[in-house]
């Protein structure tokens, strides 16, 4: 096999070069003043029968391009090094060949080295001499004047074990109190947040490949088949346009069950004369895809349904002429609203439809389908948001959403999911 292959264990369906990490990762140096940062990725805790391939943490997939499970992360002043746990040869006939410490993972990978977990030792001048633990080093590092640490503190639910991150800080806290201890989050979030050219070409590629899950659940949705069958096609139609998998379980629900958000059992079956909700996402090279289209299981939309549909059409549009630089989610949720609100369709009580625009406009969009990035954030080159308004309107058993991917550019947005159509007249015709 060749070297290439083994590269961080190769579960993305497109990894950047090493330098485009090592870039980030002096990008994030500059925000840590002086200071080091330790991060973890993720363990794989797989059994026999579960499902998929092991995930790399997004935030360590993001300043790493390292997919390999128990690795960490440890950026100095002046030097990346990342720790690996030593290869096991017995254990890769299972797992297949895994980068381990070495001069070679260090190049191959673009850092300055790649050192060892497990303390152990070496001879050296016929002397037998211990070399530090990860621990151990970690305490020399922060025995210098003035260190800072900076890490990453999830909250823990009180009964709960705590993460590493927190129990190694404690631990080093207890035998060297002296340095300073900083939260990574909000400044790795603001990274992330402003994606660049290679990242934008993979979400490019993540929304096109979902556009491909909708054309084939469009053309399978019909009365009686199972919403279990349409999330099958997706997931079909994902694998064969090189995803590597769902970004999100699939949400396929009609009539009732599309009124619920998060619906994502499936089981139902696509009923006479109903809508069915399609919210679903492609990972591509680690990057998310997020689009939403609602589909009349007859295949043609009633007169009702239409006017509610074009209501959330209208509210989209107007939405997306609104996204460039400076808007933020939480303003153009308010045009979202206004749409809804100002319409002279009624719900069956006769009210106005704005109460039941029941969730927020969108949210970021990148590593994680729920990217960092909050409602009040004005918008800037390189962001990507959705776009999805709905109407929920669960009397009449009826919910619609429209979802789209974009990206913020300099004077507007670029709509990246925008050769999926919208329209009644397009939606019907993608499913004869
Ligand atoms: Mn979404």
């Amino acid at each position: 096999m060749a070297q290439s292959d083994m590269r961080g264990g190769n579960y993305a369906a497109e990894l950047q070069a090493p330098e485009i990490y090592r870039e980030r990762r002096r990008k994030l140096r500059e925000a840590l003043d002086g200071g080091m940062a330790v991060l973890w990725g993720n363990g794989d805790d797989r059994g026999a029968g579960d499902v998929g391939t092991f995930r790399q943490d997004s935030v360590f997939f993001y300043l790493t391009g390292v997919e390999l499970p128990n690795a960490i992360l440890v950026l100095r002043a002046d030097e990346d090094t990342l720790f690996l746990p030593p290869r096991d040869i017995d254990i890769e006939r299972w797992t297949g060949p895994k980068w381990g410490p070495g001069d070679d993972a260090a190049e191959a990978l673009g850092f300055d080295q790649v050192m060892s977990l497990s303390a152990s030792s070496i001879v050296l001048d016929a002397r037998i001499r211990p070399v530090p633990s990860f621990e151990g080093r970690m305490q020399a590092w922060l025995c210098e004047p003035e260190a800072v640490l900076w890490t990453e503190f999830p909250t823990v639910p009180s009964s709960a074990e705590l993460p590493a991150t927190h129990r190694l800080v404690a631990q080093l806290k207890d035998r060297t109190p002296s340095f300073g201890v900083r939260d990574l989050s909000d400044v790795v979030s603001e990274l992330r947040q402003v994606k660049d050219a290679g990242e934008v070409a993979l979400m490019r590629r993540a929304a096109e490949i979902t556009t491909l899950g909708h054309r084939s659940a469009a053309k399978a949705i019909k009365p009686g088949v199972g919403e279990g069958a349409i999330d099958g096609v997706v997931y079909s139609a994902f694998r064969e346009g090189g995803a590597e998998g769902l970004a999100f379980p699939s949400i396929v629900g009609s009539g009732f069950n599309a009124t619920t958000l998060h619906y994502d059992q499936n089981v139902g079956v696509c009923g006479e004369g109903e809508l069915v909700v399609v919210d679903i996402g492609a990972r591509y090279g680690y990057y998310c895809g997020d689009l939403t289209r609602t589909y009349p299981v007859n295949g043609a939309f009633t007169e009702r349904q239409k006017s509610l549909y074009n209501l959330v059409l209208d509210a989209h549009h107007k939405v997306q002429e609104a996204i460039r630089p400076g808007v933020t989610l939480f303003d153009l949720r308010k045009i979202a609203y206004g749409v809804f609100q100002d319409s002279r369709v009624r719900d069956s009580k006769g009210e106005r439809l704005g109460q039941h625009f029941i969730h927020g406009l969108g949210h970021f969009l990148g590593l994680d389908a729920h990217d960092p990035g909050g409602d009040s954030i004005p918008m800037a080159p390189g962001m990507v948001i959705t776009n999805e308004p709905g109407l929920y309107l669960q009397d009449e058993g009826v919910g619609i959403r429209i979802e789209d991917d974009h990206l913020v550019t300099a004077y507007g947005n670029e709509n990246l999911s925008g050769s999926l159509p919208t329209d009644v007249d397009s939606i019907e015709g993608m499913m004869s």
